[in-house]
């Protein structure tokens, strides 16, 4: 049986997480402290995620039980009624983006059947490579950057010029993006956020960047990967090690320099289901607004299965969901702004 058949809700039920995620956090939006943005992200999208009907494992949380009170890696979320499900969430990936009231920053949770998510335990980042449909079946993360732009840009139509490569401006990307821009193709440089970096390559018709390059965090791989297999899109990953230590306990588990990790590798099923909502504004998604009594916030949800993407845009009553004892209030923890 198809797993989710019954769970053709799932997606809404993500949707709702995420919306408490960026309910609950956007309050600290600007206000310089990415502790508070985070902790108020996880603490809403626990909440909202223990009332779903699901048997659901976090595969990818927060870090370790002992370093993460909420939203652990393998902490067990939802009714236990329902699908056993991996979960996979980044209550706001891009805190940094949110608390510097900056743009980008969205709240990311995905669901796929349990043991089918990439756990990367001590691996924790991947050079990653990610497009859309017109050029899923070309790319090599094993190539030389130069191959990957040069046949994205003609699976698109489109000259080198014209080409969008989007990538985390970090130190270690430095090469790749002295490549890049000897190749003279555009650059979308992000100062968080790969998992919306991955999505502007992968919605077709509305896609900002063509090709993602470089090297993210491996838990925003697995949320990305989940995200790229609903929109036909394609991913790669190669180990980064930082030092080496992180490559001793990698070989111990059998990844090497030399290891390729799928899309397939990093989630097994293709029956995965994606949700984000916005946490500040951004390319494809409005962040969480406050209007009075009401807040607004604006999301999107993805199945992989049916490859169908719906966009939803809401109008919160905050009195109602107070009265539900939802974690949605303005935090008393806040100095009152002036
Ligand atoms: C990466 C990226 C995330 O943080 O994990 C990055 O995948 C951390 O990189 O989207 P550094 O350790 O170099 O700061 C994000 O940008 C946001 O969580």
């Amino acid at each position: 049986m198809a797993l989710f058949a019954e769970d053709k809700n799932l997606a809404m039920e993500l949707v709702r997480a995420a919306e408490a995620a960026v309910m609950a956090s956007g309050r600290w939006f600007g206000l310089g402290n990415k502790n508070e943005v985070d902790r108020a992200a996880v603490e809403a999208m626990r909440f909202a995620l223990h009332g779903v009907d699901m048997k659901g494992v976090i595969v990818i949380g927060e870090g370790e039980k002992d370093e993460a009170p909420m939203l652990f890696n393998g902490e067990e979320v939802g009714t236990g009624a329902g699908s056993e499900v991996d979960i996979a969430v980044d209550p706001i990936d891009g805190t940094r983006l949110m608390a510097q009231g900056q743009d980008g920053a969205l709240s990311v949770i995905a669901a796929a059947p349990r043991n089918s998510m990439f756990s990367p335990q001590d691996l924790f980042y991947l050079n990653k490579i990610v497009t859309g449909p017109e050029a899923a079946s070309y790319i090599d993360i094993q190539a030389p950057v130069e191959f990957n732009v040069r046949i994205v840009a003609k699976a698109k139509g489109k000259a080198i010029h014209e080409t969008t490569v989007v990538m985390l401006d970090r130190p270690r990307n430095e090469s790749i993006l002295r490549k890049v821009r000897a190749m003279g193709a555009r650059i979308r440089l992000i100062g968080d956020g790969d998992v919306y970096g991955a999505l502007m390559t992968c919605l077709t018709g509305h896609e900002t960047a063509d090709l993602l390059l470089g090297i993210g965090g491996s838990p925003e791989a697995v949320i990305t990967a989940c995200a790229v297999k609903c929109l036909d899109g394609n991913m790669q990953c190669t180990p980064y090690f930082r030092n080496d230590q992180d490559e001793q306990k990698a070989n111990a588990r059998g990844i090497t320099r030399e290891t390729v990790l799928t899309l397939n590798d990093l989630v097994k099923s293709d029956n995965v289901f994606f949700a984000a909502a916005g946490g500040s504004d951004g390319d494809l998604l409005k962040g969480v607004h406050y209007h009075g009594e009401h807040i607004e916030t604006n999301s999107l949800c993805m199945r992989g299965k049916t490859g169908t993407i719906r966009y939803i845009s809401a109008v919160h009553s905050r009195k109602k969901l107070a009265e539900m004892g939802e974690n949605i209030e303005y935090d008393p923890t806040v100095n009152e702004a002036n």
